[in-house]
């Protein structure tokens, strides 16, 4: 008789293409920065309501509720982490501190050394994103995003900004790092949005 593999329930929450590999791959674009928490900001730019930008030290950024989020990661690159728990600040929660102006569509993520990806506010604004700063009940690693990064889970993981330090509201869709190097603009991994070519009228800038 055939066994059931241990990880079949995990198997059966893969989007198409995805697989579960050996180990928990770490993946980034150029070097692990440094944390300083005295000058450290999280700046909110572009279409405020207040027509300000505004400004968190660590301290204040710190401040926000708390919320957690389980949830799967899925890498472009076809891996996928299985089951994380992601401790840290519900995206709403930044909305309404920080409110967008009202014709506000869009968000750009800003990290350290000018790495950024787009998100439709939609997609920022569900319940499942979050500023995350623990997973699994441990702070980040540095590799992983420390002190804090966006965790978008139901889109393709280069959304997940490891390092963030900002977000600008936008009134018009413009794309990120990624996005402009031939990856999807919407990127939902249950679509294989992968590539830019895949795009169709209104999944991206003109
Ligand atoms: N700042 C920054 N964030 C980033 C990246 C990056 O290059 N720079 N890479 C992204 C990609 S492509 C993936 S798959 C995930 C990987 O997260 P992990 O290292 O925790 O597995 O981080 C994303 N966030
Ligand atoms: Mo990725």
């Amino acid at each position: 008789m055939a066994s059931v593999p241990e990880n079949a329930e995990e198997e059966n929450r893969l989007p198409p293409g995805q697989y579960i590999p050996r180990g928990r791959p770490v993946i980034h674009y150029g070097r692990v920065p440094a944390f300083r928490p005295q000058t450290w900001r999280f700046q909110v730019l572009g279409a405020t309501a207040s027509g300000e930008p505004h400004d968190f030290t660590w301290e204040e950024f710190s401040g926000l509720p708390r919320t957690t989020v389980v949830a799967d990661f899925h890498c472009v690159t076809k891996f996928s982490l299985m089951g994380n728990e992601w401790g840290g600040h519900p995206a709403s929660a930044l909305l309404e501190r920080v409110p967008p102006a009202p014709g506000v569509r869009h968000v750009m993520v800003w990290a350290e050394y000018g790495y950024s990806a787009n998100l439709r506010m939609s997609d920022f604004a569900r319940d499942t994103t979050l500023f995350a700063t623990e997973i699994n009940e441990k702070p980040l690693s540095p590799e992983r995003g420390y002190p804090v990064r966006i965790v978008v889970p139901h889109l393709y993981a280069w959304k997940s900004v490891k390092w963030v330090r900002g977000i600008e509201y936008l009134t018009e869709d413009r794309r990120g790092f990624w996005e402009e190097r031939g990856y999807h603009n919407v990127a939902d991994p249950w679509k294989e949005q992968r590539y830019s070519y895949q795009e169709e009228p209104g999944d991206g800038p003109p």
